[in-house]
């Protein structure tokens, strides 16, 4: 229904609700544009200058203008507090519990994006920032805390299991980033100080995806959607969905490569 507005391809659940919204204010603006465009042309016909060769210094009289000025703003307030606002809330506080989703903290930092899953244990690592190397430990991971010993981190590289909800934990280092996936139709600033959770269920996989739109390089992209210095060009990440099994896989993977390495670091 919204293929007329050339939007990304969609890949999650929720985004077909975003995209008919996007859709909505595209038809009120139309409205909008097509009623003030003829009160516009009615009002050069209406008052040219052939017909008012004295300029009118008085004014309108009426407060017609004044009362449909309220009205709008009256409008607009109820559209606002009653509609607008208690749908965002009941769309934030509605997510699903830490135990039937899966939990990532994503930290943002110029100009990067790191990526740690508290692994089976569902418990994140302790961190400390005096362990924190900007190359081999970004962000100060303690693999001596029982808890991180199953943690895997990554840069840059999200991998998700497909139609599951995810929680996004979203942070920032430095400066304010911007989370944004077109194709999930998610955006959030991450902001230094605050732990920002946002939520959505990815439900088409990247091979899929790859075949769908017939691009066998497909990636799915995390644009850093705020400037957040010069480096900000480069500020991208990747999302890899896939099937449960797959991602299962990737992460036990991961858990045995991280884990040997932190035992030998010379390996
Ligand atoms: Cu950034």
């Amino acid at each position: 229904m919204t293929d007329w507005l050339g939007l990304p391809v969609l890949a999650s659940a929720h985004g077909g609700q975003i995209d008919s919204m996007i859709g909505w204010v595209h038809v009120f603006m139309l409205i909008l544009f097509v009623g003030w465009g003829g009160f516009f042309t009615y009002a050069l016909i209406r008052f040219r200058r052939s017909r008012h060769p004295v300029a009118n210094y008085a004014g309108v009289k009426s407060h017609t203008s004044s009362y449909l000025e309220v009205g709008v703003a009256v409008v607009e307030t109820i559209l606002l507090f009653g509609f607008a606002i208690p749908l965002w809330a009941a769309r934030v506080d509605q997510r699903p519990s830490d135990s039937e989703a899966l939990l990532v903290q994503v930290t943002g930092e110029q100009f990067a994006w790191n990526i740690h899953y508290a692994g089976p244990d569902g418990v994140f690592g302790r961190t400390d920032i005096t362990l924190l190397d900007l190359q081999s430990n970004p962000l100060g991971l303690d693999r001596a805390d029982p808890a991180a010993k199953d943690d895997v981190t990554t840069v840059n590289q999200m991998y998700l299991p497909v139609n599951k909800p995810i929680i996004v934990r979203l942070r920032s280092k430095d400066v304010i980033h911007s989370f944004g996936v077109p194709e999930f139709r998610v955006k959030q600033d991450a902001v230094p100080g605050l732990t920002i959770p946002i939520w959505f269920v990815p439900n088409v996989t990247t091979a899929e995806m790859r075949t769908r739109t017939g691009n066998p390089e497909f990636q799915y992209e995390i644009a850093c959607a705020q400037l957040c210095g010069l480096g900000h060009y480069r500020m991208r990440g990747f999302v890899t969905v896939q099937t449960a099994e797959e991602f299962q896989t990737w992460l036990e993977n991961e858990i045995k490569e991280q884990g040997a390495a932190e035992a030998d670091p010379f390996r």
